[in-house]
């Protein structure tokens, strides 16, 4: 049965056994390589995403005011677009509130009103106006320009 053709089928389909095994190897090798890649980038996305959503969450909760001496002090910036997140005081204790008007034209945020003071408070791009009130009670309250339109709001806890 030694015919030399017959060992040299054999030795073909030896070869091309191999030579199909490797390429599965370096399959699955790849396989393992980009699936390590989308879980890189999976956990690097929910990482950007969780960052977003406490940055937002944070910003969101506004200026908590600082008490000392019987008295909150709290501080703002005012923009074209009011005061991102406003501010949380306490109940029944006197709130000075400094607000800095902005760089740029601040538009239609000319200044604050509400109901925790009396009177227009005006607010100017590069200088402060400070706002004096005592919060009454728990509650959210709402700031607004001149125009009636939301400049932000005051959380009273
Ligand atoms: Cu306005």
């Amino acid at each position: 049965m030694a015919n030399p053709k017959n060992k040299k089928v054999q030795e073909n389909l030896a070869r091309r056994k191999s030579l199909e095994e490797r390429m599965a190897a370096q399959r699955a090798a790849e396989l393992a390589v980009r699936r390590k890649r989308y879980l890189l980038i999976g956990g690097i996305a929910i990482v950007v995403v969780a960052a977003i959503v406490l940055i937002v969450v944070l910003s969101s909760r506004g200026s908590t005011a600082a008490v000392s001496g019987g008295r909150q002090t709290v501080s703002s910036t005012m923009t074209s677009r009011g005061i991102s997140g406003g501010i949380r005081v306490k109940a029944g204790t006197p709130v000075t509130w400094t607000i800095k008007g902005g760089s740029g034209n601040l538009g239609c945020m000319d200044g604050v009103q509400s109901s925790l003071w009396s009177g227009f408070k005006s607010v100017r791009s590069g200088s402060s106006v400070k706002v004096t009130f005592t919060p009454p009670s728990a509650g959210t309250y709402s700031v607004t320009c001149s125009h009636g339109n939301p400049v932000c709001t005051v959380t009273v806890t």
